[in-house]
């Protein structure tokens, strides 16, 4: 694993840091504009005070800290891999390069020290679980590091009661910021209660200490920031659309690992873009909150 100078001094200094996903940057958004986000998320980190650290596999190297050319290659390569934890080896071992999911992402991150990461919405179960068994190794991932990652919920393409049901079952904290609703990645909420609420960075990094003295599991702890309502997409266009992309996708057979990228993609072109725009909207608002987390957990642990 390579830490960029950049990261690796921060960690070392006690400096903040934020580490930053890079599937939704390869899989997740359309190019040309996925370069520019990808560079506009890590200047929203330095705007919070803390160091990005875009994390990533080029040519078998696993990379927590990207300079503008290991972003460049991640925003435009063609055929990059998408890699959660178990794809990791095998990428390194064939020196492949790929973009790294939350479940890649936060086990690199957390071995590099970094305890801050940033993305749109996770993974989870899916819709029609029963028949295809797909939950993403996300939850797995999360259920056995400790890391912090902000997000809007998960991605409301799956089964959001399922996901939370299986996050308690996987004992993975989940906090509502200023929220009492679970949030819907491109809506505000998904109707679905969250059973714990804070109110500021401050006390994000408390529970995150006390996560750390109380010790045993070593699970994630998720804050779920919700995109805010007069940025999020139109609930009614968001729900027929959605019907019809699920519909389409078990048309043509969409399984695996293509079903998130098919989805969002189709939401994009459906919805006009709109659905971009929340997108966008809500992983600025986390980026930006996982900067303030950083800086108040290094100030006060
Ligand atoms: N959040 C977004 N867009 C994305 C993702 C998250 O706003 O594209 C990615 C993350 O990398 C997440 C992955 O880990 O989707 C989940 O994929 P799967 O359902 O195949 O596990
Ligand atoms: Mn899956």
């Amino acid at each position: 694993m390579r830490v960029s100078d950049e990261v690796a001094e921060a960690l070392a200094a006690g400096r903040p840091v934020v580490a930053l996903e890079s599937t939704i940057i390869s899989h997740g958004l359309p190019q040309p504009r996925n370069l520019q986000v990808a560079l506009e998320l890590e200047e929203i980190v330095r705007e919070a005070g803390a160091v990005p650290a875009t994390v990533a596999v080029l040519d078998g190297v696993p990379r927590v800290g990207l300079g503008k050319d290991g972003l460049e290659r991640i925003a435009t390569e063609p055929g990059l891999r998408k890699l959660g934890f178990r794809d990791l080896a095998p990428a390194a071992a064939l020196r492949l390069s790929g973009a790294t999911t939350v479940s890649g992402t936060s086990f690199l991150a957390a071995r590099a020290g970094v305890r801050v990461f940033a993305t749109g919405g996770l993974g989870g179960v899916h819709r029609g679980y029963t028949a295809v068994q797909d939950e993403s190794a996300d939850i797995d991932t999360l259920s056995r590091t400790r890391i912090t990652v902000v997000c809007a919920g998960v991605k409301s393409i799956l089964d959001v009661p399922a996901t939370l049901q299986r996050l308690e079952t996987r004992q993975i904290t989940v906090v509502g910021y200023r929220t009492d609703e679970f949030p819907g990645f491109y809506l505000h909420s998904s109707g679905e209660p969250v059973d714990w609420r804070i109110e500021s960075p401050e006390e994000a990094a408390g529970v995150m200490r006390a996560q750390d003295a109380l010790g045993g599991l070593d699970t994630a702890l998720i804050v779920a920031n919700p995109v805010p309502v007069g940025e999020q997409l139109d609930p009614e266009l968001h729900d027929r659309v959605l019907a019809e992309g699920l519909r389409v996708a078990e048309e043509r057979g969409v399984a695996g690992q293509a079903i998130t990228p098919f989805l969002l993609e189709y939401l994009v072109n459906a919805t006009g873009g709109a659905s971009l725009e929340a997108n966008l909207a809500a992983v600025r608002g986390n980026t930006r909150l996982a900067g303030a987390i950083a800086a108040a957990w290094v100030r006060e642990h």
